[in-house]
């Protein structure tokens, strides 16, 4: 066991039994143009952590642990998309619609595909997932089973949407979860903040948080 430090207490590490999970790193939600865009977002702010959940995916390839991907798509014929997802707010364009990066969250369309600079490399598992949390209607769950996975380490977009709802899956799941604080991003500050705030609350209720450099730090002792 390597401890990692973290909040809210150091983080019991099983380095054989850990895989990192990067959260929808699709250009669809920093991309002008995008998913993320056409709900109204300013996705400025989302780009910037792409070199540190880079350094992060690195780490974890040196180490020799598992990086698994996620994508939130849906399938050409929309027969994955609930009428409730389709039809919430008032988006300048629909799940499914043309727009400037091709039809919106559609698998195999240029904005839903990774950043290249995060691209999935060969042999790393790759979940495209329907909903907001990575669990729900993927293989994700036989998948960390069959590999032997007990803890997640996470990183992606965006905080207190895709990344939070996978991590409360996990969490319900029984594993034991670490969100990388500087490999995540929310179009919002305060819901990113309120984020990291409300997973470590009493007593981790959801899991731990840290920074990359910690975590680093542990796996290096893979
Ligand atoms: N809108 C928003 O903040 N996020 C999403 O719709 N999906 C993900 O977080 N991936």
């Amino acid at each position: 066991m390597v401890e990692i430090k973290a909040q809210p207490f150091a983080f019991p590490a099983r380095l054989k039994e850990m895989a990192l999970i990067v959260i929808d790193m699709q250009r669809d939600f920093p991309d002008p143009g995008g998913f993320g865009a056409s709900l109204g977002n300013d996705v400025s702010g989302i780009a910037r952590i792409v070199p540190d959940v880079k350094r992060l995916i690195e780490g974890f390839r040196t180490a020799g642990l598992p990086v698994i991907h996620t994508m939130e798509c849906h399938r050409p014929d929309l027969s994955d998309l609930p009428p409730a997802k389709r039809d919430r707010g008032t988006p300048s364009l629909r799940i499914g619609d043309l727009g400037p990066l091709g039809r919106v969250l559609i698998a195999g369309e240029p904005g839903t595909a990774i950043l290249p600079e995060l691209a999935p490399i060969e042999g790393e598992v790759v979940i495209e997932k329907p909903g907001k949390g990575a669990f729900y209607a993927t293989g994700l769950g036989d998948v960390l089973k069959s590999k032997g996975i007990t803890q997640l380490v996470f990183a992606g977009v965006t905080t207190e949407v895709c990344v939070q709802t996978t991590m409360r899956e996990a969490n319900d799941r029984g594993f034991e979860c670490i969100l990388a604080e500087d490999a995540t991003e929310s179009y919002f500050p305060d819901f990113k903040a309120a984020t990291i705030a409300m997973i470590r609350a009493q007593g981790a209720i959801v899991g731990w948080t840290t920074k990359i450099d910690d975590i680093l730090e542990g796996i290096s002792h893979a």
